[in-house]
């Protein structure tokens, strides 16, 4: 099998990469492992920055994120009974949009395909060979049996459990990781959301967020222990902990049957360089964030989206400008997001390790975005996504 850019992994990564090259009538083949079903119902990500909303739209695969999403312009920060609302437009003049990224990845899924795309699922990438010449390989076994793609480019969209980054040489490559002392236990209920806005709330007892999917469906999440089985945590422990840590004067829980429960171990990781030859890495493949920024689905469309770019220009005129600078541009961005991601997280969750000085600093911290319009901005700019960085 033959394509310009082979494609490891249908998250939204890939999809959208192969969705973008499609526009500029660049060819390409997505392998992906799981199989369709599995890929649309993975629960994960549901806060999607302006610009890329925006790309989204731009590329002609927005109009269910129009009709269904949520156009947000602010979120809640919540302490000691307190809140503080951050709001967006007036800060920055930008806002966010909620939509799952699993209606992202289903709306790109039937997009591809309707474009006679070639979406090949139950195909798992087992080796990426040849990445110093100019023409790569991808092994992939399918139904049993191993086959082959040869392309231009192989760009490596797996995740981070993929085999992407592993096949970078080890000699060239530099990982940078923290691990944070707590997870996530993250539940979709059918409730009516407990409000129109995200609420974040800093506790004593642990960090806590109020999220939704839509009218009917709530997303929460508590911070917990590493290590921790959702077995532990049957519902009712689940709504008394969500109400003991985010309880604020006139503000109620809507409760309702639990429908998922799943548990995120929380990182902070970054590979460099993002390409080698003729390897590319985007996405969560590359790097991860803590997820208390949103930014792990809107970093991975960022980097495909200057690959898609780099990888126009190649195909045009031959000029791999866009595509030597790829790491080093995609990098910018990712580190700005990291530092993002671990600073809302340090700033909301209690370290198990930690001490009440180190607590006092978090409610200081929180009293000062409160009270001070550039502190807010920061947040604000960050969260909703610098067009430039
Ligand atoms: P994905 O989505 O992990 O997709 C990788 C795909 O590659 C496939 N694959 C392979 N296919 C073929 N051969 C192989 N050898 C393969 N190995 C792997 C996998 O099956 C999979 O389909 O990576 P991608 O596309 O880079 O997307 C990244 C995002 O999924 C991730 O960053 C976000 O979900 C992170 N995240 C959030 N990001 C946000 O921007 N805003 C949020 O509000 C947000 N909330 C979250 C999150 C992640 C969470 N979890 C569960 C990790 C909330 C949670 C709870
Ligand atoms: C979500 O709705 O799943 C969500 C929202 C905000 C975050 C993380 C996850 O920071």
């Amino acid at each position: 099998m033959r394509t310009a850019i082979g494609i490891i992994g249908a998250g939204p990564a890939g999809l959208f990469l192969s969705h973008l090259l499609h526009r500029r009538g660049i060819a390409s083949v997505v392998l992906e492992r799981r199989d369709r079903d599995y890929c649309e119902r993975r629960q994960r990500a549901g806060v999607v920055e302006h610009g890329v909303a925006e790309a989204l739209r731009a590329s002609g695969a927005g109009a269910r994120m129009d009709r269904d999403g949520f156009v947000h312009d602010g979120i809640e920060l919540r302490h000691g009974g307190r809140g503080h609302r951050v709001d967006f437009p007036g800060l920055t003049g930008r806002n966010v949009l909620i939509y799952a990224q699993t209606e992202i990845v289903k709306d790109l899924i039937a997009r591809r395909l309707a474009d006679g795309g070639e979406v090949l699922f139950e195909a798992e990438a087992t080796a990426i060979e040849d990445i110093g010449t100019d023409r790569p390989r991808v092994r992939f076994t399918r139904g049993g049996a191993e086959e082959v793609l040869e392309c231009d480019y192989v760009v490596a969209c797996d995740g981070f459990h993929g085999i992407g980054r592993a096949s970078l040489p080890a000699d060239v490559v530099r990982t940078f990781e923290k691990v944070y002392p707590f997870s996530w236990l993250g539940i979709l209920a059918d409730a009516a959301p407990s409000g129109d806005e995200l609420v974040y709330v800093h506790s004593p007892r642990g960090f806590a967020l109020h999220s939704m999917r839509s009218e009917r469906v709530s997303r929460h999440y508590l911070q917990v222990p590493n290590g921790t089985d959702t077995a532990d945590w049957p519902d009712e422990r689940i709504w008394a902990e969500l109400e003991a840590r985010s309880a604020r004067p006139g503000w109620t829980l809507n409760r309702g049957p639990i429908t998922d429960k799943g548990i995120t171990p929380m990182r902070s990781f970054v590979t460099e360089p993002m390409r080698h030859g003729s390897l590319f890495l985007a996405g969560d493949a590359a790097h991860i964030v803590p997820p208390t920024g949103a930014k792990g689905l809107n970093l991975a469309m960022h980097d495909v989206m200057l690959l898609a770019d780099a990888l126009g220009q190649w195909a045009d005129d031959g000029d791999t400008a866009g595509l030597d600078a790829y790491s080093a541009t995609a990098l910018r961005r990712v580190w700005r997001a990291e530092h993002f991601s671990y600073w809302m997280t340090t700033l909301l969750h209690t370290d198990p390790e930690g001490t009440e000085f180190d607590r006092r600093l978090q409610v200081a911290h929180l009293e000062h975005i409160a009270a001070s319009e550039a502190a807010s901005r920061h947040l604000a700019e960050n969260y909703t996504g610098l067009p430039r960085v």
